[in-house]
């Protein structure tokens, strides 16, 4: 099926406050994301990936060695990239539920180690790529971080909560600075009701 992008959650300027500008939601949400939806539905168009859903595409399309089928992989993980990235934020969710913490807790050791470890993963990440909290086949909660447009789908995971750390999504806010990006993103922009509803 054709690639819709969807609506943000929440007002451009929402988050301002927050820490993410409606400038920056202008150009990655109007703009960016725009452009992977309009590139990977040109790219399905006529392929045997016309009518697959998206999680199908990115699944069937993930480490294959053509070109035309790493070029769908990009802009069909990106598109669900973003779509999960614009959903985990907003102005309510600040106070985390008792059955998240509890998992992140058991994970972790505690919330903070975790916001620790999600921060040195979306810090770490050499280039572009994305920060992700992941459950495992196996229930576990884990931090993860993963190249480009490669997400959780890839390896069977189920994303809790993904933070976007290519140059586009901090540098307006917070110009070179990832790690103050990173923190505010745990701190004031996660809505942690959001991530709870995907355990
Ligand atoms: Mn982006």
């Amino acid at each position: 099926m054709a690639f819709t992008l969807p609506d943000l959650p929440y007002a451009h300027d929402a988050l301002a406050g927050l820490g993410m500008s409606k400038e920056t939601f202008e150009d990655h949400h109007d703009i960016h994301h725009k452009a992977y939806v309009d590139n990977g539905n040109k790219l399905i168009a006529g392929t045997e990936w016309e009518g697959k859903s998206v999680e199908e595409i990115v699944v069937g399309t993930y480490n294959k060695t053509s070109v035309a089928q790493n070029g769908i992989f990009n802009n069909a993980s990106q598109h669900w990239n973003h779509a999960l990235f614009w959903e985990v934020m907003g102005t309510g969710g600040k106070v985390m539920a008792p059955e998240l913490e509890k998992a992140l807790v058991d994970s972790f050791g505690s919330v903070a180690k975790f916001k620790e470890d999600f921060s040195a993963a979306g810090a770490g990440q050499f280039g572009s790529g994305w920060a992700w909290l992941v459950k495992d086949a196996t229930g576990a909660l884990k931090v993860t971080k993963t190249e480009n447009g490669v997400n959780p789908l890839c390896f069977g995971q189920t994303a809790l909560l993904g933070c976007d750390v290519w140059e586009h999504s901090y540098y307006i806010d917070f110009r070179n600075k990832r790690p103050a990006y990173l923190a505010n993103f745990l701190d004031k922009l996660v809505d942690w009701d959001a991530v709870a509803a995907k355990l």
